[in-house]
């Protein structure tokens, strides 16, 4: 009986600090706005977070001007060879094969248009891949059919579940938010360099946050690398972006922006509730 009665405190004073540990973190990240997330009809992108999304939209809105003057072009050709040679406007065509001045243009304009687009995509696509000197360095790792999020200079790694419609409220998302939250967060802190390194377990996932311009393949067998620095303070939503199986809709990504005060906050209730290294050993002392 005593035994048992012990047992019981045991488990109650769990239940406490598990209860209490869920608490603090959600206080944590109270009032903080939703700032990467699909909207339903949406055909553009999500409201850049960082440089590199800026970069890469800035660079799609460019090329579309090249993409919309190739095509009207190609139309207005099209249109002067279906009205103006056609049988009945031209009924003797001329029989020249060659045009040598036409033939170099057509060759010349297209390498010099692919110049000019390389010259602006390059660096951007370097930019993406050239890690910066980075503060923090986090390890998501994709697995059948959920993410694993590792914080290896503080020793501890964690789960994110997506979660059900019915646990959303409790966890502070909105129920349109189905299908794109879960249980627990990936936390970073605003106006860092942060260091991802994208693995998978099990078969190729990607990671992806649309609105930090960031999108890594996850394959087994080899550490892939890619960086961000969020400027703004927000809670960001992505998805799992290869198909990876059955579950392959169901592998949300939460990303939570937060001030430098609340990370460091966040990480020493990390490091308690998923046993990572502590920052400061209290070491018992001997004063003779
Ligand atoms: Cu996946």
């Amino acid at each position: 009986m005593i035994k048992f009665k012990i047992f019981l405190k045991l488990m109650l004073g769990f239940v406490g600090l598990t209860v209490a540990n869920s608490v603090a973190a959600e206080d944590l990240f109270e009032g903080l706005q939703t700032l990467g997330k699909p909207v339903p009809g949406g055909t553009s992108f999500q409201p850049p977070a960082t440089d590199l999304a800026r970069d890469i939209q800035w660079l799609d809105n460019m090329l579309l001007i090249f993409v919309i003057a190739t095509s009207v072009f190609v139309v207005i050709l099209l249109g002067i060879v279906v009205f103006k040679y056609s049988r009945k406007a031209n009924p003797t065509p001329d029989t020249i094969t060659h045009h040598s001045a036409l033939e170099i243009t057509w060759t010349v304009v297209p390498v010099l248009i692919l110049i000019v687009i390389g010259t602006f995509s390059l660096p951007i696509l370097f930019n993406q891949l050239e890690i910066p000197e980075s503060e923090v360095t986090i390890k998501a790792t994709g697995n059948q059919w959920y993410w694993s999020y590792e914080y290896p200079q503080h020793n501890f790694t964690f789960d994110a579940f997506m979660l059900e419609r019915e646990e959303l409220a409790k966890y502070g998302y909105k129920q349109d938010e189905y299908l794109l939250a879960t249980d627990y967060p990936m936390v970073v802190p605003v106006g860092t360099n942060i260091r991802m390194q994208i693995a998978g377990a099990d078969v190729i996932h990607a990671w992806k946050i649309p609105a930090f311009g960031v999108h890594m393949d996850a394959v087994p067998g080899r550490l892939n690398e890619t960086w961000f620095n969020a400027d703004k303070e927000g809670i960001f939503f992505g998805q799992c972006s290869e198909l990876c199986g059955k579950n392959h809709a169901y592998m949300p990504i939460v990303v939570k922006v937060v001030s430098k005060e609340v990370y460091e906050q966040w990480l020493d209730g990390a490091i308690t509730e998923f046993a990572g290294k502590p920052r400061k050993i209290d070491l018992a002392q001997y004063n003779p």
